[in-house]
């Protein structure tokens, strides 16, 4: 980079695959320019749109700079400024209040990936309240069912490398806006395309990545088990699959072949919407272009069949051998490849010496309003929300609303902005950005560690998660010297690992070179996880399971409840938006309007008589959401498409699309339902 200043290196803290090394230009204390690292393998010297303006964000005049506290009603966002001192004293009153009266899992810490931070995600935080006693937080609102699916099928969460996407010869993204949200793997996937490699996109919605695909195949939300089903039908009928490597490295092929028998071409193109000679052409071109690579995203496991369909779509490279090819296999996630010692980092054995003795209650962040309003022995008292926005992001939205209005919930949000959770705090505190802190990054869509110091210093008075739960702990009376460990020593515990992948990896070396990739394999050597077995049973080998794989139409689907879609015809699928991430930048107008929208078919506009840009209303049981319609052929007629999500309250209505979310959870796995989801439109205005 050149210009005056100095350079200094950080990451990308978003929660994105990428996990970009980003540098930044420093003058005279104030950050300048932020730039994609051009020697990062993945990074390859570019940024994002959303995050190439985050000094914007940074230096924002709405940034929070100071403890407050609430003057007005809960929701009204009316604050007082107070000191850190005032601020922590009537945290912790409030903390040793419940825990008194109600027991310590009347404490609810609601947290989730503001930060990918591994410290200021799940560090100090984690140790605070094993400690306190809290109630558990199970972490489910994202990854929770692909996870489970992805798990039982493989054993280990491991992926095809990003990298290895270059020698491909047919790429399939399946539920995957890869432009949109994991844009760092294009460049490779152009790259195999130059090398002639196919691209198809499956997915309801023609998104960016959709529309350059060679072909897209518009499914039916919630259908990818069918499809995976079908496809192993064909592939069985037709002896596509890989008889050698099945027969070394798996076991239980026949309970597969046995399953997917019925799920013929016709009957599969019943239920997925997608044409019988299409199906049959996929199988063939996906068994037989050769190195094939799958890059399954999150969005097809936000159903109620999602982690069911994750598993059997993972089970496809296993049964055509294409995990045997540097160039093949499938990549969902690869943060599991990551084998930290985490339990030096969370310290779960604090739980023991906790007020209860033992280790409390878990309970679903899928299902926060449920939490607030109805769970019972104890009930929900206090509430500590950071690293997440619950209102806006957390399905079936009113009920939320309700629990966070209760005026005996006691509520705390570490936030650096006021969103629509903050505006229900009774404290809200100030919280750096990742240029303000130092923590250690894994990714999700790469394999390169990364260590990122502060590059800047905390405007105002804004603390980092790690600082504000170490001062916590201090007022809270807790003596474990870990409660005083400097983020250096947790960067250290967390990486005192056995492991063979973190073998050598210190953080004299992390300081040193800032990336390094996980030891998978030789430098310049492809990471195969499966190309000889190695899967995660006893003895290495694939447990096919055919057992479970029955497609039955969501119950919030065009097949689904009769009753229900009489009256709700309309699938919503609210994914992720291009020019944000989730809700953190809401306060972008752009943002805004963007996902304002309200994409609907032309053939199902027609008969509602809206037109383009009209004001339309959204509704079912839960809720409603206004936005303007924009008239489209990129969706499957009968599906709508409002892009996740903006800050409810910029709607004149308070509400964002999770207002008709419902907080159904997955068939496994307990992950939200979020693209399930039956609404009617109406035209409301012009
Ligand atoms: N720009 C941007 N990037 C992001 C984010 C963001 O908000 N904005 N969020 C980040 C986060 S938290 C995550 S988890 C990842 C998620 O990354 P993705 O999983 O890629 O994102 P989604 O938009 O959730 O879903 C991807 C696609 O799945 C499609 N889809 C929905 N239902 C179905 C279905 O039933 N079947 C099939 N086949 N496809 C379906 C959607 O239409 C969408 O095009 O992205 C991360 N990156
Ligand atoms: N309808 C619908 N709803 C969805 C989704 C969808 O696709 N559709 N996607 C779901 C998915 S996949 C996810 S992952 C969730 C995401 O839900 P969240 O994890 O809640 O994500 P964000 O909305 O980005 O909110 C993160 C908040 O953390 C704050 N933050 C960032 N860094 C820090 C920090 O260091 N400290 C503190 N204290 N705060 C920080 C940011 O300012 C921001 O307000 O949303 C889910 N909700
Ligand atoms: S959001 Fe993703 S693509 Fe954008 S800079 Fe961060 S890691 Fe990179
Ligand atoms: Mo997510």
């Amino acid at each position: 980079m050149t210009g005056g200043g100095e350079v200094r290196h950080s990451v990308c803290a978003l929660d994105c695959p990428d996990c970009c090394s980003i540098l930044v230009r420093v003058e005279n204390g104030r950050a300048t320019k932020l730039r994609g690292n051009p020697l990062h393998p993945i990074t390859r010297g570019f940024l994002c749109a959303k995050v190439t303006r985050y000094l914007e964000r940074v230096y924002h005049p709405d940034r929070l700079l100071y403890p407050q506290k609430r003057v007005g009603a809960k929701g009204q966002g009316r604050f007082v400024r107070i000191s850190w001192d005032e601020a922590l004293d009537i945290v912790t009153e409030n903390l040793h209040r419940v825990a008194a009266q109600y027991g310590p899992e009347a404490i609810l810490p609601y947290s989730y990936a503001g930060t990918m931070g591994l410290l200021n995600g799940a560090g100090m935080d984690r140790r605070f309240f094993h400690r306190l006693g809290a109630s558990r937080l199970d972490r489910t609102i994202c990854a929770a069912a692909g996870t489970a699916g992805l798990t039982q099928a493989l054993g280990f969460r491991y992926g095809t490398e990003p990298e290895q996407f270059r020698h491909s010869k047919f790429i399939l993204a399946w539920g995957a806006n890869i432009l949109g949200t994991n844009p760092h793997l294009w460049p490779f996937i152009q790259e195999a395309r130059r090398n002639g490699a196919k691209f198809y996109a499956i997915d309801p919605v023609k998104n960016r990545t959709g529309e350059l695909a060679d072909r897209w195949f518009g499914i039916y939300p919630g259908s990818d088990l069918a499809l995976a089903l079908g496809l192993m039908h064909v592939i069985f009928r037709d002896g596509l699959e890989d008889r050698d490597y099945l027969e070394r490295h798996t076991k239980g092929v026949h309970t597969l072949r046995d399953k997917s028998a019925s799920y013929t071409p016709q009957r599969v193109a019943a239920l997925t919407g997608i044409p019988a000679e299409d199906i049959e052409s996929l199988a063939h071109e996906y068994a037989q272009c050769r190195p094939a690579a799958i890059r399954l995203n999150y969005g097809l496991q936000r159903s109620e069949r999602g982690a069911t369909a994750v598993r059997a779509i993972a089970y496809l490279p296993v049964l055509t051998g294409s995990w045997k090819d540097v160039g093949g296999g499938l990549l969902l996630s690869t943060s599991q490849a990551f084998h930290f010692n985490r339990t030096a980092l969370e310290m779960p054995e604090l739980q023991q010496k906790s007020p209860l003795g033992r280790a409390a209650r878990i309970l679903n962040m899928s299902e926060l309003g449920r939490l607030l309003t109805e769970v019972s022995d104890p009930p929900v008292y206090a509430l500590f929300v950071y690293n997440s926005n619950p209102l806006a992001v957390a399905p079936h939205q009113n009920k939320v609303r309700q629990g966070l209005a209760r005026e005996d919930l006691f509520t705390v949000v570490l936030e650096q902005f006021q969103t629509d959770t903050a505006d229900y705090a009774d404290i809200l505190l100030p919280a750096t950005t990742f240029l303000e802190h130092t923590d250690l990054y894994l990714a999700y869509g790469h394999y390169y560690l990364q260590l990122a110091r502060a590059v800047l210093d905390p405007p105002g008075e804004a603390k980092s998660n790690v600082e504000v739960f170490r001062l916590l702990a201090r007022r809270m009376g807790f003596q474990e010297p870990c409660f005083e460990e400097s983020e250096e020593q947790m960067i250290r515990a967390l990486l005192a690992s056995e492991h063979p992948f973190l073998a050598g990896i210190t953080w004299e070396r992390l300081e040193r070179e800032s990336f390094v990739r996980l030891n998978l394999a030789p430098p310049g050597q492809a990471f195969q996880p499966f190309a000889s077995g190695g899967y995660g049973s006893p003895d290495g080998r694939c447990e096919l399971q055919g057992e479970g794989l029955d497609y039955v139409p969501p119950v919030e689907s065009r097949f689904g409840d009769e009753q229900l879609r009489s009256r709700y015809p309309l699938e919503l699928i609210s994914s992720k938006n291009d020019n944000s991430m989730n809700s953190t930048f809401g306060h972008r107008d752009s943002v805004d309007q963007e996902t304002a929208q309200v994409w609907i078919h032309v053939a199902d506009a027609a008969p509602r008589g809206v037109q383009e840009a009209d004001l339309v209303r959204v509704f079912n049981d839960r809720g409603e959401c206004f936005g303007r319609a924009r008239l489209t052929e990129n969706l499957i007629p009968g599906v709508i498409r409002i892009p996740s999500v903006r800050w409810g309250k910029r709607s004149p209505q308070q509400q964002n699309v999770n207002a008709l979310t419902s907080d159904r959870l997955t068939d496994f796995g307990g992950g939200p339902t979020f693209y399930n989801c039956l609404v009617q439109v109406e035209r409301c205005g012009d």
